[in-house]
């Protein structure tokens, strides 16, 4: 008797290892045929109610939405944007590079810079976008399947006008309880560094690239139906040769 439940035992663990890695198979394949992770959908949030007056002249804006990638894709289509870089802010200049920042302990979230003509679009018009549709907010140093402090949410600001218009909005936003969970995003400071030459324009060089696909094309997509007349058809690209 115990010698055939032994067996019976030992014929169970195939079959058991199968069924439990077919489910993993098949919610993989759930999360992957929508937004891979992200509990939060896109959508157009309401315009910010404290609003920045902008100087002429072209301006800059630091945001970090996790994997920089799809942050710059999202960006580099937005109507007014004549340069998104993505790169590495909240560390050191010596810690700055991929390799270093993929440790999760340099301090660096990574970034994007975006720089804009404030005749076309403004700060706080930037940030209704990339709440709306280049991030879930309410993760807590992770986006999407990516987890570490270098995929935290947190707008960099270069002045203290930018902080006073960027607090008020994530506070409007808490306010109006836009998400299930409170927002994440911190507004934090610090100096923004390039990303090596093979980061830039990851997402138009490589459109077909899995992680993409899955990830940061549905940004796109939420930018092109949420917020039809601030899109560009065409991305502005930073080049070949990004500034190092
Ligand atoms: N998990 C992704 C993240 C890329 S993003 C630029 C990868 O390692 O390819 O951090």
């Amino acid at each position: 008797m115990l010698k055939r439940s032994s067996a019976s035992f030992r014929a169970f663990w195939p079959i058991a290892l199968l069924a439990t890695a077919g489910l993993g198979m098949l919610a993989a394949l759930a999360g992957f045929g929508g937004r891979a992770f992200a509990e939060e959908p896109g959508r157009r949030l309401p315009d910010a109610a404290v609003t920045l007056k902008e100087k002429s002249g072209l301006r800059t804006a630091v945001f970090a939405g996790g994997c920089f990638w799809g942050v710059q894709g999202v960006f580099q289509h937005v109507r007014g944007v004549t340069e998104a870089l993505s790169g590495y802010a909240g560390g050191s200049r010596d810690t700055a590079s991929y390799q270093a920042v993929g440790s999760g302990r340099t301090g660096h979230a990574e970034a994007v810079r975006i720089t804009y003509d404030p005749s076309l679009i403004r700060y706080d018009e930037l940030l209704t976008i990339f709440f709306s549709v280049a991030l879930d907010p309410t993760q807590v140093n992770r986006q999407g399947p990516d987890s570490g402090t270098q995929y935290r949410s947190a707008i960099f600001v270069s002045d203290a006008e930018q902080a006073r218009v960027a607090r008020a909005y994530v506070a409007q936003l808490n306010v109006a309880q836009a998400y299930a969970k409170p927002i994440a995003t911190k507004v934090e400071c610090g100096a923004f560094y390039p990303a090596e030459a093979y980061h830039q324009d990851f997402m138009a060089r490589n459109p077909r690239h899995s992680y993409i696909v899955a990830n940061d094309a549905p940004k796109l997509r939420d930018l092109q139906r949420y917020f039809p007349e601030r899109t560009n058809a065409e991305p502005i690209l930073v080049g070949a040769q990004p500034p190092a």
